[in-house]
């Protein structure tokens, strides 16, 4: 199997996080350039990540390649054991995708010099204070998102804080957490995890080279 994958990607770390927990042989690959006619003719949605199956069949969407990856290679596993706590890692990986990464995107376009209206800048914001404020409430204690355990709602948001705390201090809020305690203790807690303290390294060494880390 092939990965369209860029380190700098959030939605491409949390599919290597699986990758790697799971030891499994999948050769990385750069698309040829976003949203081209060339990588559209390979995925239609011309985003990363996408998987390439042994059949050739494209999987886009980081959420989709996840289960995937569970279920053709359930161990060792991301999941947590109990349908509770798979449901609190689905809740956190949807609030990261749904709402966190939505909130940022204007901000992440202003950076890239991507066209972006003022409004959708000015009110980006504030809708990651919303996100942050309904993730305070949601996240699980004791260092992880979801069961006590990695998991795959790890991956999908360690990766998307990393983006908040790199992206928000060049927007004039340099403490974006602050104000959210179980954030906070998360946020400080989750890097000490080996395999997210590698992905977030890697985003990072990505970011470096994008925008200057
Ligand atoms: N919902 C998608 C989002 C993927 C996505 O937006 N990827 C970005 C890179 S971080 C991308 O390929 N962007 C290309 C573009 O902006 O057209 C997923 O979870 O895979």
């Amino acid at each position: 199997m092939k990965l369209y994958n860029n380190n700098l990607s959030p939605y491409t770390a949390r599919v290597r996080l699986l990758i790697n927990v799971k030891g499994l042989n999948i050769e990385m690959a750069d698309p040829p350039g976003f949203r081209t006619d060339a990588y559209r003719s390979i995925n239609p949605t011309g985003k990363i990540p996408a998987l390439e199956l042994d059949d050739g069949t494209i999987l886009p969407e980081s959420e989709v390649i996840c289960e995937y990856l569970e279920d053709m290679f359930p161990a060792p596993t991301l999941r947590p054991a109990t349908a509770q706590g798979r449901a609190q890692a689905r809740l956190i990986a949807r609030m990261s995708d749904l709402y966190i990464m939505p909130a940022i995107r204007p901000l992440i376009f202003k950076l890239f010099g991507r066209e972006v209206s003022p409004q959708a800048v000015a009110e980006a914001i504030p809708s990651l204070n919303i996100a942050l404020k309904d993730l305070n409430a949601l996240i699980g204690e004791g260092g992880y998102a979801a069961g006590g355990q990695l998991t795959h709602a790890d991956g999908a948001l360690a990766a998307s804080l990393l983006f908040v705390s790199a992206i928000l201090p060049r927007f004039d809020a340099p403490k974006p957490f602050d104000a959210y305690p179980k954030v906070s203790a998360y946020w400080n807690a989750i890097g000490k995890d080996p395999q997210i303290a590698k992905i977030l390294g890697e985003m990072q060494a990505g970011m470096k080279v994008a925008f200057g880390g």
